[in-house]
């Protein structure tokens, strides 16, 4: 099963919207396996985002990905689905972006974007690797 990054934003935190997302996550049936609060110090912020580095919005992106704390997260399961599309304008109803967000920068929430990405963001942001554990519930959640 796959192991996604999630990190709720600057915005998110400061919204006040930690514990309605996280429960999202817990009650669709995904298993917490890192969990941490922290102000993102710029170089991980910039490892963090470096595809985007030549992109227009990349400066703006960075300031506010360190302005405050963030709540970085591992959850097995299948996470982007919940998230929603990058425009929390456009992002449909019932996914996060899509009933939290207004825009496109301040989207409240990431979510590594495939195997690759996941494995590279996990190691960046839990050095010292995951929680492993079962989540007895999982006999009932997965056929
Ligand atoms: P994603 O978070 O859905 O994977 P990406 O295209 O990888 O979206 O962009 C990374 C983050 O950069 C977005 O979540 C958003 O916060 C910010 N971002 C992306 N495009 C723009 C833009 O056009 N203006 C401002 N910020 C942007
Ligand atoms: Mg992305």
């Amino acid at each position: 099963m796959q192991t996604t990054f999630v990190m709720i934003k600057p915005d998110g935190v400061q919204r006040g919207l930690v514990a309605d997302i996280i429960g999202r996550f817990e009650t669709k049936g995904l298993r917490l396996v890192g969990l941490r609060q922290l102000t993102p110090p710029l170089e991980i912020a910039e490892a963090h985002y470096e595809v985007h580095n030549e992109r227009p919005f990349y400066s703006g992106l960075i300031e506010f990905i360190t302005s405050g704390p963030v709540v970085a997260m591992a959850w097995t399961g299948v996470a982007r689905n919940i998230i929603g599309p990058t425009d929390g304008r456009t992002a449909a109803p019932g996914t996060i972006r899509g009933d939290f967000a207004m825009d496109i920068g301040h989207n409240v929430i990431h979510g590594s974007d495939g195997e690759d990405t996941a494995s590279f963001e996990l190691g960046l942001w839990f050095p010292d690797g995951l929680v492993d554990w079962t989540r007895d519930a999982e006999a009932q959640i997965y056929e």
